[in-house]
C-alpha cells in the first residue's frame, strides 16, 4: 500500500497551555500516522497554532505582551508538549508565518474575483472565547454564548460577506453521497440536520479599528479576515497546493498543481466539527478545491460531566503524568479509553486500570517470555517451525488493521491486547517450566518459545504507533534493531536472534496523592 497520507491536527489557539484534550487529538493523530507510515503510505502529519484574532490579541494585553510575543512563547509551549508526548509531526505551521499570509491572501483575493464576496452591515453578537458569530436565537439566558456560556458582545458594523449559502445545496450533496465523509455518523447526522435550515452567508471581515490582529483583505486593508477563515486555510498553505507566487490562474485554484492536497483526515474534537464541515468544505468548493476526504469528530474529555477546558480550570496537565508513568502510558490511556467518537471522562482511578493492564498483561507477558528464553536457552531464540498462537496472531493482525483504517483505534488497541491475554493463556497451557524439565520434550519447548517470540515480535508491531519508545525496547529485548512493519512482524526470521531479559516494560507505580 503505497498511496500518500495527509493527516492534520486543528492548529490550537495560541493564548492557553496544552492539555489532555489537546493531546489527544493529537496523540490520535499520531498514532494514525504511524500506522500509515508503517503499513509504507508516503505520510504527512501537519499540526500547529492559530495565531490570529482578538482572543490572542486580548490576551497578550492581560499579561502585558505582543500579541507575536504571546504566540512565539504558546507556538514554543505547544512544541515542547508535542516533544515530549513522542508526536511525529512532519510541518508545525504558525498562522503568523509569511507563507501562509500569502495563501490566506490569494484565498481572499480569489473568493473577491470570483463574486462570492459582497460588503454589507452584520448585527448580531459575538463571542470571543469560541471566536464565532451567534444569532439572537442561538443565544442562552442573559445574553451568553450557546456554546461555551460566556456573555457575548453586540456587534454592528460593516464585514464583508461570503455567499456561503449558495453551497448549501451542493454541501448536503456531498454529505449524502459520501457516508463516510463525517466520522462518526451521530455527527454526520447532526451536520444533516443544521443543513436542513436556511444557510446564511458567512461574515469574513473585522474592521481594523475593532480587530488589528489578523490578515489585511487584499481588496480593503481597513478589514482584516476573520480568524477561522484564516486558521482553516492552513491546512491547504501546509499542503503546498497554492502558490501565492504565481499568476492568478495559475495559483493552484481550479488547475491543482502538485501537492499533498486533499487532506485524507482531518482530526478535530466536536466542538470544532461546524467550522470544519460546513464553512471550510464550502470555501474550498468556491475556491474550486477538492474536498478533505473524511473529517473526523470525536468527543470531549470530560472532568465528571464537564468538559475539560482551560476557563474551567479543570484541566489535566499531561506532562504530569508523563512524569509519574511515562509518556507511552499516556498515550496509551488516552487512546484506549476514549472510543473514537464517544466522551470520556478522566479519572486518575482509570489511568491506573488502564496502566494496570499494559504492566499486568503486556509487560508481563514480555518479561515472561524473556527471561524464559534467557533461562532455558541461554538467551538464544529457538528456531521452530511450530505454529503455537498462529491463528490467533494473524486473526489480532486481520482485526487491528481493520479497526485502525475504520478510525476505531480504542478497538485496534483492545485486539492487541486480546492477543496478549490469549498469549498469556498459552504460556499457562503449555507450561513451559513443565517442558524444561524433561529434555525429551526440547522440541515442544522449543515451539512454545519460538510461537510466543513471535507474536511478541507482533505486538511491538501492532502497538508501536501508540507506544514507539516501549515497543522500540521490546523489540530490543527480543533482539530486534527496531520494531518490524505490519507486514513483516509474522514472518521475521527467530534463528539467531539473542534475546536479553529487559527491566520491566511497565513497572508498577502510584499516582501521587492529590
Ligand atoms: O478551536 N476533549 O483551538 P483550541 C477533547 N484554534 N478534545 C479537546 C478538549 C477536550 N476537553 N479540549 C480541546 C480551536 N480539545 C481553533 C482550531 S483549526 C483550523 C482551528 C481539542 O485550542 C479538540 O481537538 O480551542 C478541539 O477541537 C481542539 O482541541 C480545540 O482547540
Amino acid at each position: 500500500m503505497s498511496r500518500r497520507r495527509y493527516l492534520t491536527t486543528p492548529i490550537y489557539y495560541a493564548s492557553g497551555e496544552p492539555h489532555i484534550g489537546h493531546a489527544y487529538t493529537t496523540i490520535l493523530t499520531d498514532v494514525l500516522a504511524r500506522f500509515h507510515r508503517q503499513t509504507g503510505a508516503e505520510t504527512r502529519f501537519l499540526t500547529g497554532t492559530d495565531e490570529h484574532g482578538p482572543k490572542i490579541a486580548e490576551e497578550a494585553a492581560r499579561r502585558g505582551l505582543t500579541p507575536i510575543e504571546l504566540c512565539d512563547r504558546m507556538a514554543g509551549r505547544f512544541r515542547e508538549a508535542w516533544d515530549e508526548l513522542d508526536i511525529s509531526f512532519d510541518r508545525f505551521i504558525r498562522t503568523t508565518e509569511a507563507d501562509h499570509i500569502a495563501v490566506v491572501t490569494a484565498f481572499l483575493q480569489r473568493l473577491h474575483d470570483k463574486g462570492h464576496i459582497y460588503k454589507d452591515r452584520y448585527l448580531g453578537w459575538y463571542c470571543i472565547h469560541e471566536e464565532r458569530y451567534w444569532t439572537e436565537k442561538d443565544l442562552g439566558p442573559g445574553e451568553t454564548c450557546p456554546d461555551c456560556r460566556r456573555p457575548v458582545r453586540q456587534i454592528e458594523e460593516v464585514n464583508y460577506f461570503f455567499r456561503m449559502s449558495t453551497f448549501q445545496e451542493r454541501l448536503v450533496g456531498h454529505i449524502e453521497a459520501n457516508p463516510d465523509w463525517i466520522i462518526p455518523a451521530v455527527r454526520r447526522n447532526e451536520v444533516l440536520g443544521f443543513l436542513q435550515q436556511p444557510l446564511e452567508d458567512l461574515s469574513i471581515s473585522r474592521p481594523q479599528s475593532r480587530v488589528s490582529w489578523g490578515v489585511p483583505l487584499p481588496f480593503d486593508p481597513e478589514h482584516v479576515c476573520y480568524v477561522w477563515v484564516d486558521a482553516l486555510i492552513n491546512y491547504v498553505t501546509a499542503s503546498g497546493a497554492i502558490d501565492p507566487e504565481a499568476a492568478p490562474d495559475e495559483q493552484g485554484f481550479g488547475a491543482p498543481i502538485e501537492s499533498w492536497w486533499p487532506a485524507d483526515l482531518h482530526v478535530m474534537g466536536k466542538d470544532i466539527l461546524t467550522t470544519h464541515a460546513v464553512y471550510w468544505p464550502t470555501i474550498l468548493m468556491a475556491c474550486e478545491l477538492e474536498l478533505p476526504r473524511h473529517i473526523l469528530a470525536h468527543g470531549w474529555w470530560l472532568v465528571g460531566e464537564t468538559k475539560m477546558s482551560k476557563s474551567l480550570q479543570n484541566v489535566v496537565d499531561p506532562l504530569a503524568l508523563i512524569a509519574t508513568h511515562g509518556v507511552d502510558a499516556v498515550r496509551w490511556y488516552l487512546v484506549r479509553e476514549m472510543p473514537t467518537g464517544s466522551d470520556a471522562s478522566y479519572t486518575p482511578e482509570r489511568f491506573l486500570t488502564r496502566y494496570d493492564e499494559l504492566s499486568n498483561v503486556l509487560g508481563n507477558l514480555a518479561s515472561r517470555v524473556t527471561s524464559m528464553i534467557a533461562r532455558y536457552r541461554d538467551g538464544a531464540l529457538p528456531d521452530s517451525a511450530g505454529q503455537g498462537l498462529a491463528t490467533e496472531t494473524g486473526e489480532a493482525l486481520g482485526r487491528y488493521r481493520d479497526f485502525m483504517n475504520g478510525l476505531r483505534l480504542h478497538r485496534a488497541l483492545g485486539a492487541a491486547m486480546d492477543l496478549a491475554r490469549h498469549a498469556n493463556r498459552y504460556v499457562e497451557e503449555r507450561e513451559p517450566w513443565a517442558q524444561a524439565r524433561d529434555p525429551e520434550r526440547a522440541p515442544d519447548l522449543d515451539e512454545t518459545l519460538a510461537s510466543l517470540a513471535r507474536c511478541l515480535t507482533v505486538l511491538a508491531a501492532l502497538l508501536e504507533p501508540v507506544m514507539p519508545a516501549k515497543m522500540g525496547v521490546l523489540a530490543g529485548t527480543l533482539g530486534l534493531a527496531r520494531v518490524p512493519t505490519l507486514d513483516r512482524a509474522l514472518d521475521a526470521p527467530l534463528a539467531g536472534r539473542a534475546v536479553t531479559r529487559g527491566k520491566p516494560l511497565f513497572p508498577r507505580v502510584r499516582l501521587p496523592s492529590a
